[in-house]
């Protein structure tokens, strides 16, 4: 094989790679919907959480309901940051966690070993 081959399937190979970065780490924003004095919203959790931006108001009840289709130990237990949250999350159903969030700013949920990583954007 010609050194020119091999560079040509290395940069191939280094687009598929950049391109599976990126689809695990790009944000996907959504807005919580508000309907009867609560806001929701479903996240599924596959590979990673998504949407992995959640945007919700100030002091009204949020319920997030997690849709684990998967097994994947990784995934198994998600955790907020600065809430004492922590909830084992069943494979192949949906969890609700339910909680006021009573300050603006940013709550970061992720796994047990932060390879799923997401945000609850309070305004
Ligand atoms: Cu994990």
């Amino acid at each position: 094989m010609q050194t020119i081959q091999i560079i040509g399937y290395v940069l191939i190979l280094v687009v598929i790679g950049l391109f599976f970065l990126w689809l695990r780490f790009q944000r996907k924003q959504e807005r919580a919907l508000e309907q009867g004095g609560v806001q929701e919203a479903t996240i599924l959790v596959k590979g990673a959480y998504d949407p992995n931006v959640i945007t919700v108001k100030k002091g009204i009840p949020l319920v997030l309901h997690f849709n684990r289709q998967e097994d994947a130990s990784c995934s198994r237990f998600v955790t907020f940051e600065g809430l004492n949250i922590r909830k084992d999350l069943k494979s192949f159903a949906v969890t609700d966690i339910t909680f006021t969030p009573n300050k603006t700013g940013e709550i970061a949920f992720t796994c047990d070993m932060g390879m799923y990583q997401g945000k609850i954007i309070v305004e």
